[in-house]
């Protein structure tokens, strides 16, 4: 079902300082950079591979508000890891197999991600403690 890991979700304070360390420190590259009022941050994403799936990015993201999922992450954590999010073909019907398994959905329909992709989270308790976001791809 998962395909390959399309990114890695980091919340922090300050985005246009860390896409600066991201670029200085690592060489990457900013391919998009959006403000997505529905999950509540704006958000960079920095390509650092590509492979016979598809990409696979650096997310960086900072709340619009302190009241939003990662102004409370930062709030309760610090700045880090967020998510996991992989790749799939079809990501209606992999929260369909996924949910049937047992493990519960945030999303029970897919959302807009960065990019025009499609979206969905699955709840970190049912998956170890990781929250995990599956994405399909925007069709060029
Ligand atoms: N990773 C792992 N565990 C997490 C977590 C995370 N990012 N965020 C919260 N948790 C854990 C908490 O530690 C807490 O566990 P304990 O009860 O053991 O302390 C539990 O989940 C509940 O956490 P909470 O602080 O009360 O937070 P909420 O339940 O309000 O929200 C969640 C948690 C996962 C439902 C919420 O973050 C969510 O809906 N996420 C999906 C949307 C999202 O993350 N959007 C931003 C990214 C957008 C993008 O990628 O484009
Ligand atoms: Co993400």
């Amino acid at each position: 079902m998962l395909l390959r890991i399309d990114h890695v979700g980091i919340a922090c304070h300050d985005l246009e300082e860390k896409i600066e360390f991201y670029e200085s420190t690592f060489g990457l590259t900013v391919v998009s950079r959006e403000i997505n009022e529905e999950q509540g941050v704006r958000e960079a994403m920095l390509h650092v591979a590509d492979g016979a799936q598809g990409a696979s990015y650096v997310q960086l993201m900072e709340p619009l508000h302190p009241d939003t999922v990662v102004g409370k992450f930062l709030a309760k954590r610090g700045e880090g890891v967020h998510h996991i999010g992989y790749g799939v073909a079809d990501v209606a019907k992999a929260l369909e197999e996924v949910g049937a398994k047992g493990v519960r959905l945030i999303d029970e329909r897919p959302r807009h991600g960065s990019m025009g992709a499609s979206i969905a989270f699955l709840h970190p308790k049912d998956v170890g403690g990781v929250l995990t976001e599956l994405v399909q791809t925007a069709r060029r």
